[in-house]
């Protein structure tokens, strides 16, 4: 069964692979599953439809027969859990890759995600430049500690998984702010999931969405 997503009709981030959809396509593309997309625009993911789908009207969802999910952790885990590809065999590795899931979405992103909201949302407040240090530093609190962890390694716990996906996707969200240039590791490690070619699948068709929109503007 072709399951079917939903993305931003327009992507406030105009094409760069930042909305939360190109997770779940990066992940449809390395298992090899075809998929659907529902493009919806604020309006809509607000309207009782998409709300049916997901109860705080976001994207993306995922539907697949009588399946509906939402929030892209547990899509990303339901396609990695259904195909192989994503996650090893055995069951203590597994496991460890499904912790580098939660910890790119719990532990790493949210730091990421409030100094991004910060420099887009109160970059005239009086209190942003006095905020912004404390803001790099609880960036660079995780990603000191990412970096170590990776070390020389190309993934995080042996074959590239479902954690690495993830926490690319995460740290793909500084790749503007220059921070990720103080860790080279972790840089070389983004430029080495861009170039995959699931990842650039995806990339592709999220960018194209975009640009069709632009098009017709
Ligand atoms: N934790 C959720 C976050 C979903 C989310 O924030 N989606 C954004 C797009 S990346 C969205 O729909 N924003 C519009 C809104 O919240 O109204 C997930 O990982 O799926």
């Amino acid at each position: 069964m072709i399951p079917t997503i939903t993305a931003f009709e327009r992507s406030p981030d105009r094409g760069r692979g930042l909305a939360r959809d190109m997770r779940v396509r990066w992940a449809l593309e390395e298992v090899g599953q075809p998929y659907d997309v529902r493009l919806v625009s604020f309006d809509q993911m607000k309207q009782p439809a998409h709300l049916s789908l997901h109860p705080f009207g976001q994207i993306p969802t995922y539907e697949e027969g009588d399946l509906v999910l939402f929030e892209s952790g547990a899509i990303v885990l339901h396609i990695a859990e259904r195909h192989s590809g994503l996650l090893p065999d055995d069951a203590d590795a597994r496991a460890r890759a499904i912790a580098w899931m939660f910890a790119a979405l719990s532990t790493v992103e949210p730091p990421i995600v409030e100094r991004a909201m910060a420099t887009l949302f109160e970059r005239e407040k009086p209190w942003y430049e006095a905020r912004l240090p404390a803001l790099d530093e609880s960036v660079a609190v995780r990603l000191r500690a990412l970096s170590l962890q990776l070390g020389d390694a190309d993934w995080l716990d042996g074959l590239f998984s479902a954690g690495d996906l993830m926490m690319v996707t995460v740290l793909r969200r500084l790749s503007r702010s220059g921070i990720l240039n103080a860790y080279p590791n972790l840089l070389a490690y983004v430029a080495r999931a861009e170039a995959r070619p699931a990842y650039q699948r995806a990339f592709a068709a999220q960018l194209a969405v975009f640009n069709a929109w632009a098009i017709n503007e």
